[in-house]
């Protein structure tokens, strides 16, 4: 006969740890795994434990209601396609992910019946998850789920939710649907609500988390839904409605390219000696200057190799910011705002000695207190720095 011990675990079905070996995963990648993501959450290191046990529990699966407007499903695909499908996709049964247009094995009057089965249980409690834009125009007659425009849908659900995360630049604001002439009308979930007057059941607005990029990171997903899990709340979010732990940081401040920009060692055209040498991509409009994102740090696809697009010899077309990705053109150039380097990296000529660095000059700069001191120096630095290289150039090619 079985013990109690013994009933409760069948009841509660395999634990973490059995889960892991039978997938393969010692414990040891399980702790490295449990750091990085406490890493990437902006937690201090020291948290991995409560990390680690807030994966192990596995008690408080809260439910997960996911629907898709107008969108292209890049986001459901990229968390599908995480490349370490074991660790991730445990993270993923770490939510009851009961209602899914995409993975639902349900179909018609059953997926419905889903749904409402789902809302009645947790009510209060799910998490709603949107991808895609909500059409404002015509109704929102261009985008239909089983008869419903998206206002409709959201009248019906939203207010039952705990908290909605917009998954991806469509859901955050309206993303490639939104881009000029916008026929649809596509706006994001936080502006659908608003514009539809939805609330939480009791007047309260509903707490909406943009995650935005095309796709948007899978690992910005997984990350949320584990703060949410290890601290029982949601993560501090910027004035745009992204957590700061993974939007926080200027994408050109932390590319492996930016001592190219600081040195004014620029890709001029697709393949020409700077592309092929790995230089800035900035005159080739990228928009790292003026995007938010940890896409630098956490790369895609984790595989390594530096899988970003900057990594790859692309720009970045600011797909994770509202404004920029979609409505500037490709080529066009960013706005620069901060164009010294952060006052952690090493000079920019310090090679050459005796002159004064960009970080001497940065310093010199906040000692004047003058953000103009910063501008002109570093326009200066750049234009020497390009003068320089045509004079190279010239003595090259004579
Ligand atoms: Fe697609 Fe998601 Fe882009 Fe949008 O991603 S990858 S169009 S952000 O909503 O499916
Ligand atoms: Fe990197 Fe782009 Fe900034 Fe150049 S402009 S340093 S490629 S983010
Ligand atoms: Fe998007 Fe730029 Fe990151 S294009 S994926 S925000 S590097």
């Amino acid at each position: 006969m079985k013990t109690t011990g013994e009933w409760l675990a069948n009841a509660i079905g395999p634990r973490v740890s059995d889960e892991l070996e039978c997938r393969g995963i010692d414990r040891r990648s399980f702790i490295k795994f449990a750091a990085s993501m406490t890493v990437a959450m902006g937690l201090p290191i020291g948290m991995s434990g409560r990390v680690m046990a807030a994966i192990e529990e596995g008690s408080s699966r809260p439910a997960v209601i996911w629907l898709h407007f107008q969108e292209c499903t890049g986001c459901t695909e990229s968390l599908l396609r995480a490349t370490h499908p074991t660790l991730e996709t445990l993270i993923l049964e770490m939510v009851s992910l009961d209602y899914s247009e995409t993975l639902l094995a349900a179909a018609g009057h059953q997926a419905e019946s889903a749904l409402r089965d789902s809302m009645q249980r947790n009510d209060g409690r799910f998490i709603l998850v949107v991808e895609g834009s909500v059409p404002t125009a015509d109704n929102g007659n261009f985008c239909k789920v089983a008869g419903q425009t998206p206002q409709q849908m959201l009248h019906k659900i939203a207010p039952h939710a705990a908290a909605a995360i917009a998954i991806g630049s469509c859901a955050s604001w309206g993303g490639v649907q939104s881009a000029a002439p916008n026929p649809t009308g596509a706006v994001g979930l936080a502006e659908a609500l608003q514009l539809e007057g939805i609330t939480q059941a009791d007047g309260n607005a509903l707490p909406v988390i943009n995650l935005p990029g095309c796709p948007a990171s899978p690992y910005n997903f997984l990350s949320t839904v584990l703060y949410y899990l290890t601290l029982k709340q949601l993560p501090q979010l910027d004035a745009k409605g992204r957590p700061r732990f993974a939007y926080g940081r200027l994408i050109h401040d932390n590319c492996e390219r930016r001592p190219h920009y600081d040195a004014g060692r620029f890709a001029e055209e697709y393949g020409d000696e700077g592309h092929r040498k790995g230089w800035c991509l900035y005159k080739l409009g990228c928009k790292g200057p003026e995007t938010y994102a940890n896409c630098p740090a956490i790369e895609f696809g984790d595989v390594g190799g530096n899988t970003w697009p900057v990594g790859i010899g692309h720009p970045c077309f600011g797909c994770s910011e509202r404004g920029v990705g979609f409505h500037k053109a490709l080529h066009e150039q960013a706005d620069v705002t901060a164009v010294t380097p952060p006052s952690m990296f090493p000079g920019v000529f310090a090679e050459h000695g005796g002159g004064i660095t960009a970080a001497s000059a940065a310093v010199a700069g906040a000692i004047a207190g003058g953000a103009a001191v910063y501008a002109v120096g570093a326009y200066d630095k750049l234009k020497r720095a390009e003068k320089a290289e045509a004079a190279e150039g010239a003595q090259q090619d004579g």
